[in-house]
């Protein structure tokens, strides 16, 4: 298997073999045989009078020593997943309105309201009350709100689910009993009916699991739209990706993980301290790069540079040219603060809840944040000077991208054209069949495909199929290196008339050149953006999501989150394609739910198909139903 579709990268996995330091791939193949109870989620390490495991090919035991068979312990392992996932985006929400309501409170001094409109907007939208109201009022009253969807005790939905879905799918949801009233009272629901001696019936098991994917939705919404409110509503960008945006004659500064709360201060600080990188000898100054989605988050609203997408995070240090890895949350490898210590790196974990061994801990707080970014600048200047140059190998590949489309700019930039209904020039280009649909990708990296292989070659055939592609997390991170993401890959890439709706939507936007044919949302909490420009065809259209030519991918998926993610997909009615099974092949019933059954419950379902292209067919497939269904063109 060749590691990586990218071929910058491979020089560095050569020079990582003769420097005998092992990376994600070399642990992947020692790790082989991968254990195939685990694969097929019939492992029950609930209790401890196991561990249990079913036999799949039913000679053994088929059920646990406490009687669970096969069907319930795929769905309580599965439902696991699912509540992790939820509680992770649910806590990045969380520290996003903490800190909204500390700068409402006018008590988090190193952080603002960049975005007041937006913050308006989103009260309105939640239906409070502005009217002789101030700011900082809002922002408190805003944040007050968005923090009851953690804590609520009433049954009333989530504020951030009541008002981002269409009004039928609401119902359909609630209607089910999975319309959750509270995001970490459904993930501590998860833990409890998943103990021994529970909940033992897979399909209550998996509503569920609805129920806290949902609440892995309502936290996202909450995270991308009050770190708007206070970093800026993202505008389109113009940028670049891969490591070739390392720069030899830099102090190179990696933000990894996923909340800008810290990321964004060190971007605020590069300026004032860019003399002393230049005084320790960095001509080219202080330069930040990103990787995975705290990279999304700064590239989307700042311009910086994406270094890496997941799987190739480590080569960002075997550059040998990377002053700190500063990290926060989520996705980060361990083993980043081994490698870094074969070099000059500095690794920072900022985060209570994230520090990793060998790592410097430089705990963010609010009222510190810009003392610790400068922290943080200052002690890579200083590891600068430690570099070895005969460790420095920086490949040169870089593409150039255009991303920052909120829902918002997309918005404002179809309103040059249509300033009544800014949607029409999309819609009406979706009815006359000029855009077949549109295709979100989301999701991972996972070691089990070789990197971004997935992505790129689904992506081109739906674009030779005139398919309008949206693309956040490292999905978007592997468009972003493999030069998807410019007006050259649309006149490249994109079928006739998807190119001719893009040429001229650019040119009537004001843009001199086409807009890309995949568009960068953001980060994998910015998956709302792409539910809120669904939301808005939909309501435009008159019709429920399920009823949009619109698929969901994640054709390398991997994390809980993207279980999550996944599950809440199909919760609002999108089928979902994944290129990897998850952990429920030793369950026929529970995978069966979710690739047929969920159907007929929640319009969604899940695709499976690892052939990339022929996933793609598969999702043309789809498109042209659900237009047919709509009684559009064919
Ligand atoms: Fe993590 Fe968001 Fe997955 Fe990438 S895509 S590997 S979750 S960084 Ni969301």
């Amino acid at each position: 298997m060749s590691k990586c579709h990218n071929l910058s990268n491979q020089c560095l996995i050569d020079k990582a073999q003769n420097e005998k330091i092992d990376l994600v791939w070399d642990r992947y193949e020692k790790m082989l045989p991968l254990c195939g109870f685990g694969e097929k989620g019939i492992c029950c390490r609930i209790c401890m009078k196991g561990p249990c495991r079913i036999d799949p090919f039913g000679n053994g035991p088929q059920e646990g020593i406490c009687g669970a068979n096969a069907d319930t312990i795929v769905a309580r392992n599965l439902v696991r997943m699912m509540a992790a996932g939820a509680a992770s985006h649910a806590s990045h929400g969380k520290e996003i309105a903490k800190t909204l309501l500390n700068v409402g409170r006018q008590t988090a001094k190193n952080y603002s309201i960049k975005d007041p409109e937006k913050l308006k907007a989103i009260a309105k939208n939640i239906n409070i009350d502005i009217e002789g109201k101030d700011i900082h009022q809002i922002a408190r009253e805003v944040a007050y709100e968005s923090l009851m969807d953690y804590s609520r005790f009433e049954e009333d939905t989530c504020t951030w689910l009541t008002n981002t879905i269409t009004k039928s799918r609401l119902e359909k949801l609630e209607g089910l009993g999975v319309a959750l009233n509270n995001i970490e009272s459904s993930v501590a629901d998860i833990m409890s009916r998943t103990h021994l001696g529970t909940d033992a019936d897979p399909i209550n098991l998996l509503l569920a699991g609805m129920k806290t994917s949902l609440g892995d939705y309502t936290g996202m919404q909450i995270s991308t739209h009050l770190s708007d409110v206070l970093f800026g509503t993202p505008e389109p960008v113009i940028s670049t990706a891969n490591l070739g945006v390392i720069k030899k004659d830099a102090v190179n500064i990696a933000v990894h993980g996923h909340n800008p709360l810290l990321s964004e201060i060190i971007v605020d600080v590069v300026d004032e301290l860019n003399h002393e990188a230049i005084a320790a000898g960095a001509t080219a100054g202080i330069n930040i790069v990103g990787v995975c989605c705290t990279g999304n988050e700064v590239l989307l609203r700042r311009g910086i540079p994406m270094a890496s997408n997941y799987l190739s995070q480590e080569l960002t240090i075997l550059t040998g040219a990377l002053e700190a890895m500063v990290v926060d949350v989520q996705c980060i490898m361990p083993s980043l603060s081994k490698i870094a210590s074969c070099y000059h790196t500095k690794m920072f974990t900022t985060m209570p809840e994230a520090k990793i061994p060998g790592a410097t801990h430089l705990e963010l707080h609010d009222e510190h944040a810009l003392e610790n970014a400068r922290d943080i600048v200052r002690q890579s200047i200083e590891a600068f000077k430690r570099r070895d140059e005969s460790k420095i190998l920086i490949p040169e590949e870089k593409s150039n991208i255009i991303a920052g489309f909120s829902t918002e700019s997309i918005v404002n930039l179809l309103s040059k054209i249509d300033s009544e209904k800014p949607l029409r020039p999309i819609i009406d280009n979706i009815v006359n069949g000029n855009i077949r649909g549109v295709v979100l990708f989301a999701g991972c990296n996972n070691v089990k495909v070789t990197q971004d292989y997935n992505f790129v070659h689904m992506a081109k055939k739906l674009l030779e199929n005139n398919i309008l592609i949206l693309a956040t997390g490292c999905g978007a991170g592997a468009f972003a290196k493999n030069s998807l993401m410019n007006s050259e890959a649309t006149k490249e890439y994109a079928g006739e008339s998807l190119k001719a709706v893009l040429t001229l939507l650019g040119k009537e936007a004001g843009l001199d050149v086409p807009l890309p044919p995949i568009l960068h949302m953001g980060s994998c909490v910015d998956n709302s953006r792409g539910v809120d420009l669904a939301v808005a065809l939909a309501n435009e259209l008159g019709v429920d999501l399920n009823q949009l030519p619109l698929v969901a991918s994640a054709p390398e998926v991997m994390s809980e989150k993207a279980i999550a993610i996944g599950t809440w997909v199909t919760g609002l009615g999108v089928p979902v394609h994944i290129g990897l099974m998850p952990p429920v092949e030793g369950s026929p019933l529970v995978a069966n739910v979710l690739t047929e059954g969920l159907k007929d419950v929640v319009d969604g379902y899940f695709i499976v198909e690892g052939d990339p292209l022929t996933a793609a067919d598969k999702l043309t497939q789809v498109i042209e139903e659900k237009r047919a269904a709509l009684n559009i063109p064919s």
